[in-house]
């Protein structure tokens, strides 16, 4: 087993302003599934499909964050982290996905908002983690143009009954997986493929991403706003001029056709040029009315991939090389452990002009935990957050603007197509019994954060 050895990092090499935080999402922890008035999402009805979820795993319970909110805000405080970053459950709070707002959707969130506030913790409220109403998508879901008016319906909702205490929001997450992997590739929800259900999507995210921060600014003048990405640092298998080509094509993709619309410039066509085909779905005044000012821009980034050229993969042109092909670490999702790709996004991002603020809304890492005599030794994981936040504060010293890191996640939770293999807890959830234990990992990040 490796040792915890060298462990130098010091919390204040970061500055008294930084922010530490930990980060959830409705549909991976609050089970809570038909609770109440609440409406299906899109989530709920693909996991009950069979052969879509590693196992026949669904999340109908999950951490049963719902009813153990009070216990799980502890755990954070125990662990000595100040923010909270978790996300609202659309058909929760609507549940028909338009129109009548739910009481009780709204009276839970109080719940959790009020519970973290009491514990001197501050929360991050992500307007929109992937389970969309699944009535919407019986109407097209974000295919369908009117996408747009129902997500900034919703915006509002929450903006206006949480924004007195939720000061940190962030609009969607990850539109580039939730697009890639529900519209495009079929394998998470609402399970659809093709081109024309992708880019559809994309464009009505990326203009509802705008609109929903508009309504998030017009109900809370002062709120700190920001909308969150997922990216990955491409590297070509080679300097031969195909593979390179190959890579700066995927690197468009991933990295640059989510953001660059925020940021006023259109879609990055001429460097992929399939994104053309968004003409398609754009109407006169969407590039302006897809950019938006933020006021910080959450990066996701769990790994990096290694890109060929290949003839046989449309639109891209390229193929990406397994982890477990170029025999590298990796974590138990098959991602390559490679903490250097972190600083090198947070210098990308660093140079577009407009990105003010940079916070790491999440990164972490999933191995096999197991429960040993009441306790977790997971020096992996330990490992892999001290790594990363050692290369984020390299590109801080070389004064990169990111002011802000999230572990991903809390607690062990459904991981999607995973199902709940795959453990990214900084606390271990037997999910028979429901029991938390705190991993080595969170002993490690709460003795990190303690105040000295
Ligand atoms: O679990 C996910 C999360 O929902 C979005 N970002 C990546 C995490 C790990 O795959």
């Amino acid at each position: 087993m490796e040792r915890m050895e060298n462990f130098i990092l010091n919390k204040s090499q970061f500055g008294n302003n930084f922010l530490w935080g930990v980060s959830t999402a409705a549909f991976q922890t609050e089970g809570a599934h038909d609770t109440d008035d609440k409406g299906l999402s899109i989530w709920d009805v693909f996991t009950a499909q069979k052969g879509r979820i590693k196992n026949g795993h669904h999340a109908q319970d999950a951490c049963n964050f719902y009813h153990n909110y009070k216990d799980d805000i502890q755990l954070i405080k125990q662990l000595n982290i100040p923010n909270f970053r978790f996300s609202l459950c659309w058909p929760r709070i609507i549940p028909q996905g338009t129109g009548k707002v739910s009481q009780s959707g709204i009276d839970y969130y109080n719940r959790v908002i009020d519970s973290q506030l009491q514990n001197g913790i501050t929360p991050w409220a992500t307007i929109y983690h992937w389970d969309l109403p699944h009535a919407l998508e019986l109407k097209g879901g974000w295919t369908n143009r009117d996408s747009v008016a129902w997500f900034a319906e919703y915006a509002d909702v929450c903006a206006r009954n949480f924004g007195d205490r939720v000061k940190n929001w962030m609009v969607m997450n990850e539109p580039s997986v939730f697009t890639g992997a529900g519209y495009f590739l079929g394998i998470h929800a609402p399970g659809r493929r093709g081109l024309g259900n992708f880019l559809s999507a994309v464009h009505h995210v990326t203009l509802s991403t705008a609109e929903g921060a508009r309504a998030v600014r017009a109900a809370v003048p002062y709120a700190n706003l920001g909308t969150t990405f997922s990216c990955t640092q491409i590297t070509p298998a080679s300097d031969k001029e195909r593979h390179v080509a190959a890579a700066k094509r995927v690197d468009t993709l991933l990295n640059r056709a989510f953001i660059e619309p925020v940021l006023g410039m259109g879609y990055p066509e001429a460097d992929l040029p399939v994104l053309k085909r968004m003409q398609r779905y754009m109407k006169p005044g969407d590039i302006e009315r897809m950019s938006f000012d933020f006021d910080f821009t959450g990066i996701q980034c769990y790994t990096r991939e290694v890109v060929r050229a290949s003839f046989f993969t449309p639109y891209v042109g390229a193929r990406l090389i397994a982890a477990n092909k170029r025999n590298v670490a990796t974590t138990e999702m098959g991602w390559e452990v490679y903490p250097p790709s972190i600083y090198h996004l947070i210098k990308r991002f660093d140079a577009y002009p407009q990105v003010k603020n940079i916070i790491i809304t999440e990164n972490g890492a999933a191995f096999p935990d197991t429960v040993v005599d009441g306790k977790v030794n997971d020096v992996k994981r330990t490992k892999y957050i001290y790594d990363h936040l050692q290369q984020l504060l390299k590109a801080k010293e070389e004064g990169a603007r990111v002011n802000g890191y999230f572990v991903w996640s809390l607690t062990d939770n459904f991981e999607w197509a995973e199902g709940y293999h795959t453990r990214f807890g900084l606390v271990h959830v037997d999910f028979e019994t429901q029991k938390r234990t705190i991993k080595q990992s969170g002993h490690w990040l709460a003795g990190f954060l303690k105040d000295n």
